[in-house]
C-alpha cells in the first residue's frame, strides 16, 4: 500500500465540507463514500480521501485501499500520526470496508414477449401498479429497441453489443462458425462477469436461452447464484416440455440439474429464488446485480385464477377494438405522437366480427390469461421491491424494467410441426383454458394489440418486433415521471450499468482481447447531465434470420421478408411514418444508398451470413 499526500484543490475543499455535517462528531473515524473523516477530540476534522482498489474475483476478491490524505489545520502531529494508523487499519478491515460501499445495487427485470402497450404507464389497460410506481419515480422510453427475439435479445443485452458478435445468429442454432455458435462467446464479457470482477453480487432466476451445455451454464458466465431454465419455453407449473424432443425442461441451479417444484408458478419460484439469493450475502456491505429473467407472459398462457378472474369481461369486445383503444390511450399518455396512424391488421388477423359467440368466448379467455399472466408479473415485482424495502436496500437499487421482444403472434399447438406433440398433452378445451394442462398463445390478433401502434409483432424486424417497454428508477435517476423519445438500444444497458456501478468494460478478458461494446451509456441522460444517448449519425443494425434493418436517425431501412435479398430493403422516415406504410426509396434515393452503405459495412463487421442459416423456433 502506498499512501501519497494528497493537495486537495480548492473546489474540492468546498465538497468537503458538506461531508463535515454528516460525520458524527465524536467518533473517531466514519466514513462516508470514498472520503473518510477523523476527528481529534472531538474537534479536529481530518479528511482522508480513499481510493477502492478491487482485485479480480479470481484472487478472492481481495481488496485494498489506497489511502491519500491531507490534513487540515494540523494541531498536534503525534495524535494526528495515532489517528492515521487506526484509520488505515480499520479500513482494510473487510467488515468496516464493505459497510462503505455506496454503489449502487442493480436489479436487471425482463418481461418474457410483454407488449409494448400493455402497462399501466404505458397506455395499456392492464393493473400494473409497482411497474407504474417506478415509471412514476423514474423515467420510460417510448423508443427503446429489441432485437426481435428472444435468444438474440439476451446476447445482446447481457454483453453490450450485436447478437452475432456475440454468438447468437440465429436462435437455437449451434454451429462453429462465428457468429452462429447458439451461445455466448469469448469475444464478448457479459453484465455479472463484468461487474463480479468489480466486486459485485451476481444472481439470476429464469430464463437463459444462452447456451445448453455446461460451459454456457450461468454459473460459468459469472453468476454467483442462478436457477434457470436454460431453454426458451416451458410448462409455468412444472418441468413438462413443450417439444418431442425435449418433453422435460432441463433446469439448474448453480450449474447443477435442479428440480421444479411441482405446482408452483413459474414467476412466484424465480421470485422465491432471487429473495433467497439475495439474503444469502444480505449485510456484508457488497452491492448485487439481481437478474430476474421471468418468462412471463411468454406462451402457454398460464395463470392462477385469482389474477385473471378480475380481466372477465374486460376483452368482450374483440382485439381490433382493443388495438384502437389502447392506440388512443398510447397518444394520451404521450408514448406515441400525436401523428401516428394505426397499421392495417395482419393478414392472418380473422375479423371479430366474423367469429361466433363461442370463439369470442375463447378468444377474450386468451387475452384474459394474458393479462393475468402481466398482473402477477407485477405482483411479484412488487414482492421484490418490497424485500428490498425490507431489508434497507431499495433506496441504493437502480432497478430497469424492459422486455425482451414485441408481443408474441405464434401459436405452437396449431403448428405443422411443433402442433401434434402438443396437442397429445395438452388439452386447450375453454374450461381448463390456462391450467397447468393447457397451451394456450394468444396469436397475431391480441399480439397487434399488445404492439400497438406498431406494424407486426416477435419475431419481426418491423417496429413491433422491436420495440418494447423500458423503464428506469433508483439512484442516479434525476427523471421523474418523464418519457424520453429519443433513440436507446437494449445494448446501452451494460454499458449504463457499467458506469453506474464505477467500472469499465474491460479490453481483455480470460487473456484473450475482445470487442468493444457497441452500446453507450444512458446515465448521463438519466442524471440529466446530458440530451441525449445517440446523436443523429448513430448507426443501429439488426440482423436475425434473414430479417434485417437499419437505423439512422429518423430513417430506416427494412428487409423483413427472408429470403434475403440486398434489394429488398424499403427505407420509411419514423418520424413521420411510424407505422412504417410508406416505402421512400425511390423519393430519397440519395437516402437510401447512403442507408445501404451502411448496412454493407455493418453486415460485413457482424459477419452475417446469406442466406442467413436455419435454426429451429
Ligand atoms: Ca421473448
Amino acid at each position: 500500500m502506498k499512501d501519497d499526500l494528497y493537495n486537495f484543490q480548492d473546489n474540492e475543499t468546498e465538497q468537503l465540507k458538506q461531508y463535515e455535517n454528516v460525520f458524527t462528531l465524536g467518533n473517531v473515524v466514519t466514513c462516508k463514500g470514498n472520503i473518510k473523516a477523523s476527528f481529534l477530540h472531538g474537534k479536529q476534522v481530518v479528511f482522508h480521501y480513499m481510493k477502492k482498489i478491487i482485485k479480480s474475483k479470481s484472487s478472492k476478491e481481495k481488496s485494498s485501499w489506497k489511502v491519500d490524505y491531507i490534513i487540515r489545520n494540523i494541531i498536534v502531529q503525534y495524535f494526528l500520526f495515532l489517528i492515521i494508523v487506526g484509520s488505515l487499519y480499520s479500513c482494510s478491515n473487510p467488515s468496516q470496508e464493505s459497510k462503505q460501499d455506496q454503489r449502487p445495487n442493480i436489479l436487471l427485470i425482463v418481461a418474457d414477449d410483454l407488449g409494448y402497450a400493455d402497462l399501466g404507464c404505458y397506455g395499456g389497460d392492464i393493473e400494473t401498479p409497482n411497474i407504474d410506481r417506478l415509471a412514476s419515480t423514474g423515467l420510460r422510453f417510448s423508443n427503446f429497441h429489441t432485437s426481435p427475439l428472444c435468444a438474440p435479445t439476451r446476447a445482446m443485452l447481457l454483453s453490450g453489443n450485436d447478437n452475432h458478435i456475440a454468438g447468437m445468429g440465429v436462435q437455437s442454432l449451434v454451429t462453429n462458425e462465428f457468429g452462429y455458435e447458439g451461445k455466448l462467446t469469448d469475444r464478448i464479457a457479459i453484465i455479472p462477469e463484468v461487474l463480479g470482477n468489480a466486486g459485485y453480487h451476481t444472481y439470476m432466476a429464469g430464463k437463459w436461452h444462452l447456451g445448453m451445455d455446461s460451459l454456457s451454464n450461468p454459473n460459468q458466465k459469472g453468476f454467483e447464484h442462478s436457477f434457470v431454465n436454460l431453454r426458451g419455453a416451458g410448462n409455468h407449473y412444472n418441468d413438462q416440455g413443450i417439444f418431442k424432443e425435449t418433453p422435460v425442461t432441463i433446469y439448474t441451479e448453480d450449474g447443477k440439474p435442479a428440480k421444479w417444484e411441482n405446482g408452483k408458478y413459474s414467476t412466484d419460484y424465480y421470485t422465491d429464488k432471487l429473495i433467497q439469493y439475495i439474503d444469502i450475502n444480505k449485510g456484508d456491505g457488497k452491492p448485487f446485480f439481481v437478474f430476474a429473467a421471468y418468462t412471463s407472459p411468454h406462451w402457454p398462457l398460464q395463470a392462477d385464477e385469482k389474477y385473471w378472474k378480475k380481466y372477465e369481461g374486460r376483452y368482450d369486445d374483440g382485439y381490433e377494438k382493443l388495438k384502437e383503444r389502447r392506440f388512443e390511450s398510447l397518444k394520451r399518455v404521450g408514448m406515441v405522437p400525436e401523428n401516428a396512424v394505426l397499421p392495417p391488421n395482419h393478414e392472418r388477423v380473422i375479423p371479430w366480427d366474423s367469429l361466433s359467440e363461442a370463439e369470442k368466448k375463447k378468444e377474450a379467455r386468451k387475452m384474459e390469461l394474458y393479462a393475468g399472466m402481466v398482473d402477477n408479473l407485477d405482483f411479484n415485482i412488487g414482492r421484490l421491491i418490497q424485500h428490498l424495502k425490507d431489508i434497507g436496500e431499495f433506496e441504493n437499487t437502480l432497478i430497469l424494467f424492459m422486455s425482451d421482444n414485441g408481443a408474441a403472434s405464434e401459436d405452437f399447438y396449431y403448428h405443422d410441426t411443433y402442433g401434434p406433440f402438443i396437442r397429445e398433452n395438452f388439452n386447450d378445451d375453454y374450461e381448463n383454458m390456462g391450467k397447468p394442462n393447457s397451451f394456450i398463445s394468444y396469436g397475431p390478433q391480441w399480439a397487434e394489440a399488445g404492439s400497438s401502434p406498431f406494424r407486426y409483432f416477435k419475431g419481426h424486424i418491423t417496429e413491433g418486433g422491436i420495440t418494447a417497454p423500458m423503464i428506469i428508477s433508483g439512484p442516479g435517476v434525476e427523471k421523474k415521471n418523464e418519457i424520453y423519445a429519443g433513440l436507446v438500444t437494449l445494448m446501452d444497458i451494460a454499458p449504463s450499468f457499467y458506469q453506474a456501478a464505477g467500472t469499465e468494460y474491460p479490453a481483455t478478458f480470460r487473456n484473450k482481447k475482445i470487442y468493444p461494446l457497441k452500446g453507450k451509456s444512458f446515465m448521463n441522460l438519466i442524471s440529466g447531465a446530458a440530451e441525449q444517448v445517440h446523436d443523429e449519425e448513430y448507426i443501429f443494425g439488426l440482423e436475425h434470420r434473414g430479417r434485417a434493418m437499419l437505423r439512422k436517425g429518423d430513417w430506416k431501412i427494412v428487409n423483413n421478408n427472408p429470403p434475403f435479398q440486398p434489394e429488398n430493403f424499403k427505407l420509411y422516415n419514423l418520424f413521420n411514418d411510424l407505422a412504417e406504410l410508406n416505402d421512400l426509396r425511390e423519393q430519397e434515393k440519395d437516402k437510401y444508398e447512403e442507408l445501404m452503405d451502411e448496412w454493407f459495412k455493418f453486415s460485413k463487421e457482424i459477419k452475417a451470413q446469406f442466406p442467413s442459416p436455419e435454426g429451429e423456433e
